[in-house]
């Protein structure tokens, strides 16, 4: 399995996290890709090449370029307009307001935003560029001919919605790996998603489509982030009604009940007809991770592989979350390993 990896997703290195009402050390950080790395090393996968270079054109087929403008230029805006700390939202386009976009930045990243955990730093979208391009290369590594791929993206995407960020998140990554897969002329594909949180912004991007078929599994968003999407009465709308999955499960699930929703979304992905899988992998369903509450052990990801790869199907595996424990590096690594056996 060729992994793509990118150093630049260390100018992603924010300092501030809003979170539990304290401003606390970022919980998606730099260590975390290279944990990741170099278990994925120790397990036998040393095929690592940096990224090939991509413009934004596929993230503008799933993004509004007004936002990537936003992404690109933010950091420079609220410098210039003299604010001291890093740039985190604290006004939102709620429920009864315009959704003009304001000039001030301050209005602006509140638009954009749809959670204030993300603080925009120097770099972050600088490493949100380079995380996207590995999701791209491993697309452009499947279209070649190969069954997998793992891009180690880093930032997350999930969360990215068509104009939003947060979460982690600027750029869907498997979104747009998913768009360049269609580009290259897979008819349709799937976006399976089995990172704890729910993938709201894959979700948001696909919704209205039925060439991409998503899928998340996740804890309940009644009692876990990102709490506004995700419910399993959420199909899908207009041409997208039917392509869109959502298994919530509550606190506490074990592999035994998580298994079952996976088996059921693979089962719906063959049978809409997808020919690519893109992965959106967060090991944050793991038994210790620090902010989730799945019961899943390192075991388990071999499982989890093995199951993936079962639906016969090529898989492009980008990173999402996953946090805090030296464990994150194994479960990776295990994934990766099933879905080879
Ligand atoms: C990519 C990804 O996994 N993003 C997750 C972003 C979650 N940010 C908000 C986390 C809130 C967690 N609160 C749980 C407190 C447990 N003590
Ligand atoms: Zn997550």
């Amino acid at each position: 399995m060729r992994v793509i990896y990118s150093e630049d997703h260390k100018l992603r290195d924010a300092k501030t996290e809003l979170h539990d009402g304290q401003l606390v050390t970022p919980f998606e950080a730099p260590f975390r890709a290279e944990w990741i790395l170099a278990a994925v090393r120790e397990a036998g996968f040393e095929d690592v090449v940096a990224p090939e270079a991509h413009g934004l054109e596929t993230a503008r087929k799933v993004h509004d370029p007004a936002y990537l403008d936003f992404l690109a230029t933010v950091w420079e805006r609220w410098v210039a307009a003299g604010h001291k700390g890093e740039a985190i939202a604290n006004s939102f386009p709620v429920r009864r307001t315009s959704q003009r976009v304001p000039e001030n930045i301050v209005g602006m990243i509140g638009h954009y935003a749809n959670a204030a955990d993300t603080s925009i730093t120097k770099g972050s979208y600088q490493a949100a560029r380079a995380s996207m391009r590995c999701g791209l290369t491993g697309a452009d590594w499947l279209h070649a001919g190969n069954r997998f791929a793992f891009a180690l993206c880093r930032p997350p995407g999930h969360h990215a919605g068509f104009d939003l960020f947060g979460g982690y998140c600027f750029i869907n990554n498997a979104a747009v790996a998913a768009q360049r897969l269609r580009d290259h002329g897979a008819k349709k594909v799937a976006v399976l998603d089995v990172d704890f949180h729910h993938g709201n912004g894959t979700q948001d991007i696909f919704y209205q489509r039925g060439d991409v078929f998503t899928a998340s599994l996740h804890g309940d968003p009644i009692h876990a982030f990102p709490y506004f999407l995700g419910h399993a009465d959420e199909r899908g709308e207009g041409e997208g009604l039917g392509a869109n999955r959502n298994y919530p499960m509550p606190r506490g699930t074990p592999w035994e009940q998580w298994s079952t929703a996976l088996a059921d979304a693979l089962a719906r992905i063959r049978s809409f007809g997808a020919e690519a899988i893109v992965l959106s992998l967060g090991v944050d369903t793991f038994e210790r991770d620090p902010i989730s509450f799945f019961m899943l052990t390192s075991e388990d990801y071999i499982r989890m592989g093995k199951l993936i790869a079962g639906a016969g199907l090529p898989v492009l595996t980008c990173m999402e979350g996953g946090y805090g424990v030296p464990e994150i590096g194994l479960n990776v690594a295990n994934v990766l390993t099933g879905l080879e056996a």
